[in-house]
């Protein structure tokens, strides 16, 4: 079976882990804040990601999101893992989360599986060879962003970013006909990708909530790249601005 096959099929066993969970109420712990939480369930994906995924590649490591310490992802091959994105989503029963998996080389990710479990839409790429969304070719849309409807995260574990994030957030909507806040940055990337939303920024996320969806969207069409338009890290936390190739040039336009 080819690798990214092998690939999905474990993302898919980490899907079910997400939807047998009960009582995550009863399970969930703070991390940085109040707005930065851990279930037992993100966990059990994790462990279970980090048991399997690295026989797929031997010699590569596991960089993911719960570890406590986590080796340099930019040499050799590195699983590049977000257990569940969106656990606030998760932990209040919004059913707006994704098990996300990249696998890179040398910093450059080559492979892409992003799994919505709630609604059992796959996306998966690999590098040059297109982007899917359970098995069928997706594309970023063609609309303008004067009417489009662009995508957001608040950075709600960065209290000294919601500034500059409500800035950015009324110039966008000056622009656009409006603006969504749904609260797992691998879903709203990968909407992106398909067509469903025509842009997305955020102020600070990590490489387990950005890099898988970062390869989908290339794949796609689209564009991904910091918002001061500097190429995308694996290997630490940044600003995130994606859009489709209509609205790649709005951007530059931006005061950010
Ligand atoms: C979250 C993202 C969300 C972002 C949060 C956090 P987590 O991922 O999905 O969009 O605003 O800062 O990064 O922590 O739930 O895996």
């Amino acid at each position: 079976m080819e690798l990214l096959k092998q690939i999905e099929a474990v993302v898919r066993e980490a899907g079910e882990i997400v939807l047998s969970a009960r009582d995550v109420l009863d399970c969930t712990m703070q991390k940085t804040s109040a707005a930065d939480l851990v279930t037992a369930y993100d966990l059990k994906v994790e462990q279970l990601l980090k048991e399997r995924l690295p026989q797929l590649v031997p010699g590569s490591i596991f960089f993911g999101e719960e570890e406590k310490e986590n080796a340099d992802p930019s040499k050799g091959w590195a699983f590049i893992v977000d257990p569940i994105d969106g656990t606030a989503n998760f932990v209040r029963g919004l059913r707006q989360s994704a098990v996300s998996v990249a696998l890179a080389k040398d910093g450059q990710v080559e492979y892409a599986v992003a799994l919505d479990p709630y609604r059992n839409e796959l996306f998966t790429a690999k590098r040059g060879e297109g982007a899917y969304l359970n098995g069928q070719p997706i594309h970023v849309s063609d609309r303008p962003l004067e009417k489009g409807i662009f995508g957001m995260g608040s950075a709600p574990y960065n209290k000294g970013l919601h500034a500059a994030t409500l800035d950015l957030l009324g110039q966008m909507f000056d622009r656009s006909c409006d603006f969504r806040r749904m609260g797992a940055a691998v879903l709203d990337l990968c909407a992106v990708a398909c067509g469903r939303l025509d842009a997305f920024f955020e102020y600070e996320l990590c490489p387990w909530d950005y890099a898988a969806a970062s390869l989908v969207i290339t794949e796609a069409g689209g564009t991904i790249s910091t918002l001061e338009g500097k190429p995308i890290p694996v290997t630490e936390k940044c600003t995130v601005w994606a859009s489709n190739a209509v609205n790649a040039h709005v951007l530059s336009e931006l005061r950010v």
